[in-house]
């Protein structure tokens, strides 16, 4: 350990129940339900329970895109889990993720129905469930997983690392905030070069991938996630910016951005979607 540390570990870690920034608290060191809830239910097969987050998000744009292929049977309910408020922890929400994170799926068009965690087997269960934004030639294939994977594996980088220590963490300190802005900067270089050379991840199709990077390489670069944009210098990503402009001009995309969405300006709120014309009425 250096020798200018201000902090030597115990021998074993306590809870300190006060030490936690922002998300203070909601964490914790332990899994399971706190508190007895069931989840509501709506009338369509596939039942969402999230939060416009953009692990949120890709799922919603997902769905949305499938409806406007007029794939009928991708009509869904999506109803907001406050995490700030720790609904995530609530029973009937453990038994679809036992992670205790947004979002969670349930396909009630299975018997018994199906239950799913984690946003990027949401996108391939769905994705493959009605045929579409996932090729199925093997090697297409494996590129699109690739950089679904990519997102999914980065993502904690981006959002636990740096958007954690740059806009959450009680104090700004300079060895986190150095290690995961560099990590950060090259994964943007990462996507800028191979933007660079095709119009989407997979080449010239649309895909899940594309889906999932956007909902939070998007936030970064094109919404000053974290208000970080100036000290990332997002500008510099301009193979980026195009690509999320063009993702952002879908109308799937931005109804999908609206869904569970409970903070920012009102007519962006969709806090629960029942069915399309839920789009066009003032939030609730
Ligand atoms: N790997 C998970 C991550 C999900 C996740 O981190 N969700 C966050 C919001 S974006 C959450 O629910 N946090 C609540 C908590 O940590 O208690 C996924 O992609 O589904």
């Amino acid at each position: 350990m250096a020798e200018n540390s201000t902090y030597t570990p115990a021998k074993v870690w306590q809870w300190n129940k006060k030490n936690g920034g922002r998300f203070a608290n909601i964490n914790r060191p332990t899994a399971g339900a706190t508190h007895d809830k069931e989840l509501p239910v709506g009338e369509h097969a596939l039942q969402l329970y999230s939060l416009a987050t953009p692990n949120g998000v890709k799922v919603t744009v997902l769905l949305e895109e499938l409806l406007e292929l007029g794939i009928k049977e991708a009509e869904y309910d999506a109803y907001l889990i406050d995490i700030g408020e720790g609904d995530q922890f609530g029973s009937g929400f453990v038994a679809i993720n036992p992670n205790s994170k947004i979002p969670a799926l349930l396909d009630r068009n299975t018997t018994p129905p199906t239950r799913v965690f984690e946003s990027g087997a949401m996108l391939v269960y769905l994705a493959e469930k009605f045929g579409a934004f996932l090729p199925t030639e093997p090697s297409a294939r494996a590129e699109c997983m690739s950089w679904l994977f990519w997102q999914m594996g980065s993502a904690p980088y981006l959002g636990g690392g740096f958007g954690h220590f740059y806009a959450y963490a009680p104090e700004k300190f300079e060895y986190p905030i150095d290690r995961y802005t560099m990590e950060v900067k090259r994964l943007l270089d990462v996507l800028d070069r191979h933007l660079s050379e095709q119009q989407y991840l997979c080449g010239d199709d649309y895909t899940i991938a594309d889906m999932a990077n956007y909902a939070w390489y998007g936030m970064l670069v094109a919404h000053n996630g974290y208000e970080a944009a100036e000290f990332l210098d997002v500008g510099a990503y301009t193979h980026v910016l195009r690509w999320v402009k063009e993702i952002e001009a879908r109308p799937a995309v931005q109804r999908g951005r609206r869904v569970n969405k409970s903070w920012g300006p009102e007519e962006e709120q969709l806090i629960e979607r029942h069915s399309a014309s839920d789009f066009d009425a003032p939030a609730a």
